[in-house]
């Protein structure tokens, strides 16, 4: 069986951490690692005056991490520049907050020229690697430039937006044709495959196959749609923890008589967290009688907070969680509990598990993994119901949530009071087929799915007893 490499910006594989507390791509990864006795390459998150070229390798339950320091200015323009401030914002659509600036794409450029030079000489011809998303667009190019020629696959975590968003990039072309140095380019989405392909025949006028495969300059690439899931049985097991049921044994009684509606997300500005607020608040004024019946726990740790767009939105929040608490709350009665941190993966779980409503607005999201978590800590007996945004990834997936469109206050509104009445059967029957999908497209369906396409062969690289 052949070597995985798993390169991405930050390795998340575990350094005497309990599995339980990781997420489900790092144990779906390190299963996969582990037992192909491969690496997970990345920067270390450590900044260093000037740059070594040093690697850290360390073994921690049979899986091996090679990780990097990078210095300041390296961090500046690649990760917090052309990543955070520059892909991520235009990948979400959100043009107004990218910023262009050549020094942030020369950063970008050169920190993954600097992970090619230093992986390369690691690899050996029958390895796999797998690049992981929008920090490492150009690392495949990168490696071949260094004479890899190794099948090398791309997966991208974060949506793929429409060709006329992408063209606001100025290198859009270099950064496109970058990604034919792969043989394989996974998507979350066949919307962003879409995307993807709708760009390739207009702009750079390549060729789109049926069979999936995508032509320009006489180089090709397989491009598919892979929706990433959750490990579901570890997810559900989590639930069942007495740290789960403590946690929700808290949450009850904190609110007796009282329905929580939940909501998970990093502080970011693609979350929607500005909009589900101004959909609470018109909620709470549309309906004066459920006050005190119903509140929102609102859990979001705050995330790169070196980049300006997220100290505003966290400004923001602030403000308004306040002031839709000021008009509304009374001396028993508090509308929003805001918490800006976060929780180990069975508090987690017990949280979900004793909220009636899991309401997961994203104004654009690649997959949204709290929404399949929601789905899978719920009670089979008496579920709680999953509000999720049409523009979340996971749409495609969870169709019987209540579907919302997350900038109309009305509609998340309308939705709220729908799942608070939604009687028993009906709750019942959403969640069971939201299950079905949890559980049959979980996060090993992926890697399997995934590797698959990249090995150009169906066995799968971690078998079900892993
Ligand atoms: P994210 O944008 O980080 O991921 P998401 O998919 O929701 O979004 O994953 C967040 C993870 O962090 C979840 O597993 C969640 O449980 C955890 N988390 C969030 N808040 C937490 C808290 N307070 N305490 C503990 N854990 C918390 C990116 C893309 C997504 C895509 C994933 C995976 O933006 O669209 O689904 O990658 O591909």
């Amino acid at each position: 069986m052949s070597r995985l490499i798993v390169v991405s910006n930050r390795v998340q594989a575990p350094k005497g951490q309990s599995a339980g507390n990781q997420g489900g791509l790092a144990v779906a990864l390190t299963a996969a690692l582990r037992e192909t006795a491969g690496i997970w390459f990345g920067w270390s998150g450590e900044t260093i005056e000037s740059f070594t070229g040093e690697i850290d390798f360390q073994t921690h339950d049979g899986v091996t991490t090679a990780t990097i320091d990078l210095e300041e200015q390296d961090v500046e323009e690649y990760y917090n520049g052309y990543a955070n401030r520059t892909l991520w914002p235009l990948f979400h659509y959100r043009v107004d907050l990218a910023e262009y600036e050549r020094s942030f794409a020369g950063g970008y450029q050169r920190v993954n020229g600097r992970f090619a030079e230093l992986l390369a000489p690691l690899i050996e011809p029958d390895d796999l690697i797998w690049v992981h998303d929008y920090h490492m667009i150009p690392l495949g190019e990168e490696l071949r430039r260094h004479g890899i020629a190794n099948r090398i696959g791309f997966f991208l975590h974060i949506p793929w937006p429409p060709q006329s968003l992408l063209m606001s990039l100025p290198d859009h072309r270099e950064l496109v044709r970058s990604l034919f140095a792969y043989e394989v380019i996974g998507f979350q989405t066949e919307d962003s495959l879409e995307n993807f392909r709708h760009y390739i025949l207009n702009e750079i006028g390549g060729e789109v196959f049926e069979d999936g495969t995508i032509r320009v300059d006489g180089r090709t690439v397989q491009a598919i749609s892979c929706p990433i899931g959750i490990d579901t049985a570890q997810f559900k097991a989590a639930a069942e923890t007495g740290t789960a049921r403590y946690t929700a044994y808290r949450m009850r009684q904190s609110a007796v008589g009282r329905d929580m509606i939940v909501g998970v997300d990093r502080l970011d500005y693609s979350k929607g967290l500005h909009e589900r607020f101004l959909g609470y608040e018109r909620f709470l004024a549309a309906n004066p009688m459920l006050h005190g019946e119903v509140f929102l726990l609102q859990i979001a740790p705050p995330s790169r907070s070196d980049v300006q767009s997220y100290q505003e939105i966290r400004a923001t929040l602030d403000g308004l969680s306040g002031r839709i608490n000021g008009a509304f709350a009374d001396l028993d009665w508090v509308p929003i509990r805001y918490v800006n941190r976060g929780y180990g993966r069975d508090q987690l779980a017990g949280i979900y598990r004793s909220a009636r409503i899991g309401l997961i607005t994203p104004l654009r999201d690649g997959m949204n993994l709290v929404a399949k978590e929601y789905v899978a800590a719920q009670d089979p007996e008496n579920p709680g119901v999953l509000i999720l945004s049409h523009f979340a990834g996971a749409a495609a997936q969870l169709s019987d949530a209540l579907l919302v469109n997350p900038h109309s206050a009305e509609e998340l509104s309308d939705a709220i009071q729908q799942a608070l009445t939604m009687p028993r059967d009906e709750r019942i029957a959403r969640w069971r087929k939201l299950m079905d999908n949890v559980e049959r497209e979980d996060v090993m369906w992926w890697l399997n799915r995934f590797t698959a396409a990249l090995t150009g062969r169906p066995q799968p690289v971690v078998t079900a007893s892993d």
